[in-house]
């Protein structure tokens, strides 16, 4: 579902319905895209004058993963939300430098839709269009996986679960795309300060990383540099995941997180 009002992108969801093809399958199907569009009509980010809706039949077969483990670190501020993700970002094989090019570029352009893809060795953008970047599409969570993710998620403190619950879904499809090393993550949302860092090991939330009332906002993906880009753009936009298992959590300082024996 995309919603908009005049040029501006108000809201977007999508899902992955299973089924055995029986009129039960169509039946829900029908009743996810009803919901789709009540959650449009009713966005807090306004009303949309254009709401559209696309039912597509899979063609490739479905990847079923667990989501990755939400490990919420519990920060002052966001400038330590910034120090501990950059920390993250350095064992996960991104070197300073490369990060730049990551926070760079959230907060340099508030138009892209997608992902920044970034060369983890060079820091150069690797998406062809950068004005579009890519979007990772074709993801999906099954009901029990959402509740649990909600339910997890809630127990870390969190008011808007459905937001987080929809970013670690999306962030466990990115990990597991070929060559991605770590994503950094921030809203565009002026008044809403999370942010995380995810790899291939879990999702790092931090309840503030972001600059403070930042409109700019989105998604850098780090990349292996021996990974060809035409593949891993192809699995983001293309490849079916259904993230259908939760693999747990935890709430722990920064400075509980880098133990003696690596990341927890
Ligand atoms: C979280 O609180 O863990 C989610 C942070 C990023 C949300 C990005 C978005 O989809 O707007
Ligand atoms: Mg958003």
């Amino acid at each position: 579902m995309r919603a908009s009002a005049g040029d501006e992108h108000v809201s977007g969801a999508e899902t992955i319905v299973v089924g055995d093809g029986s009129g039960d399958t169509e039946d829900e199907v029908a009743s996810v895209a009803e919901s789709m569009v009540e959650r449009a009509l009713n966005h807090p980010r306004g009303d949309p004058d254009d709401v559209t809706v696309t039912v597509e039949r899979l063609s490739r077969p479905l990847r079923r993963v667990e989501a990755l483990p939400v490990v919420t670190v519990d920060v002052d501020d966001a400038d330590e939300g910034r120090r501990v993700a950059q920390e993250l970002l350095a064992r996960a094989g991104v070197e300073d430098d490369i990060q730049t090019c990551g926070f760079d570029v959230i907060e340099g352009d508030t138009a892209r839709r997608g992902a920044a893809l970034i060369d983890a060795t060079d820091g150069s953008r690797l998406d062809p269009k950068p004005a579009r970047g890519v979007r990772a599409t074709h993801i999906g969570t099954s009901d029990a996986c959402r509740d649990a993710l909600e339910a997890l998620i809630t127990e870390h403190g969190v008011t808007a679960a459905e937001t987080v619950q929809e970013a670690v879904v999306l962030a466990t499809a990115i990990a597991h795309a070929p060559g991605t090393r770590a994503e950094l993550c921030w809203s565009d949302d002026p008044d809403y300060d999370a942010g995380y860092v995810a790899t291939p090991a879990a999702y790092y939330r931090f309840p503030a990383l972001k600059p403070e009332s930042a409109t700019e906002g989105g998604r850098a993906i780090f990349v292996a540099s021996d990974e060809p880009v035409d593949e891993v753009i192809d699995c983001l936009e293309a490849q079916p995941v259904l993230v259908d298992g939760v693999s747990g959590g935890r709430k722990v300082n920064s400075d509980a997180l880098f133990g003696d024996s690596g990341v927890i």
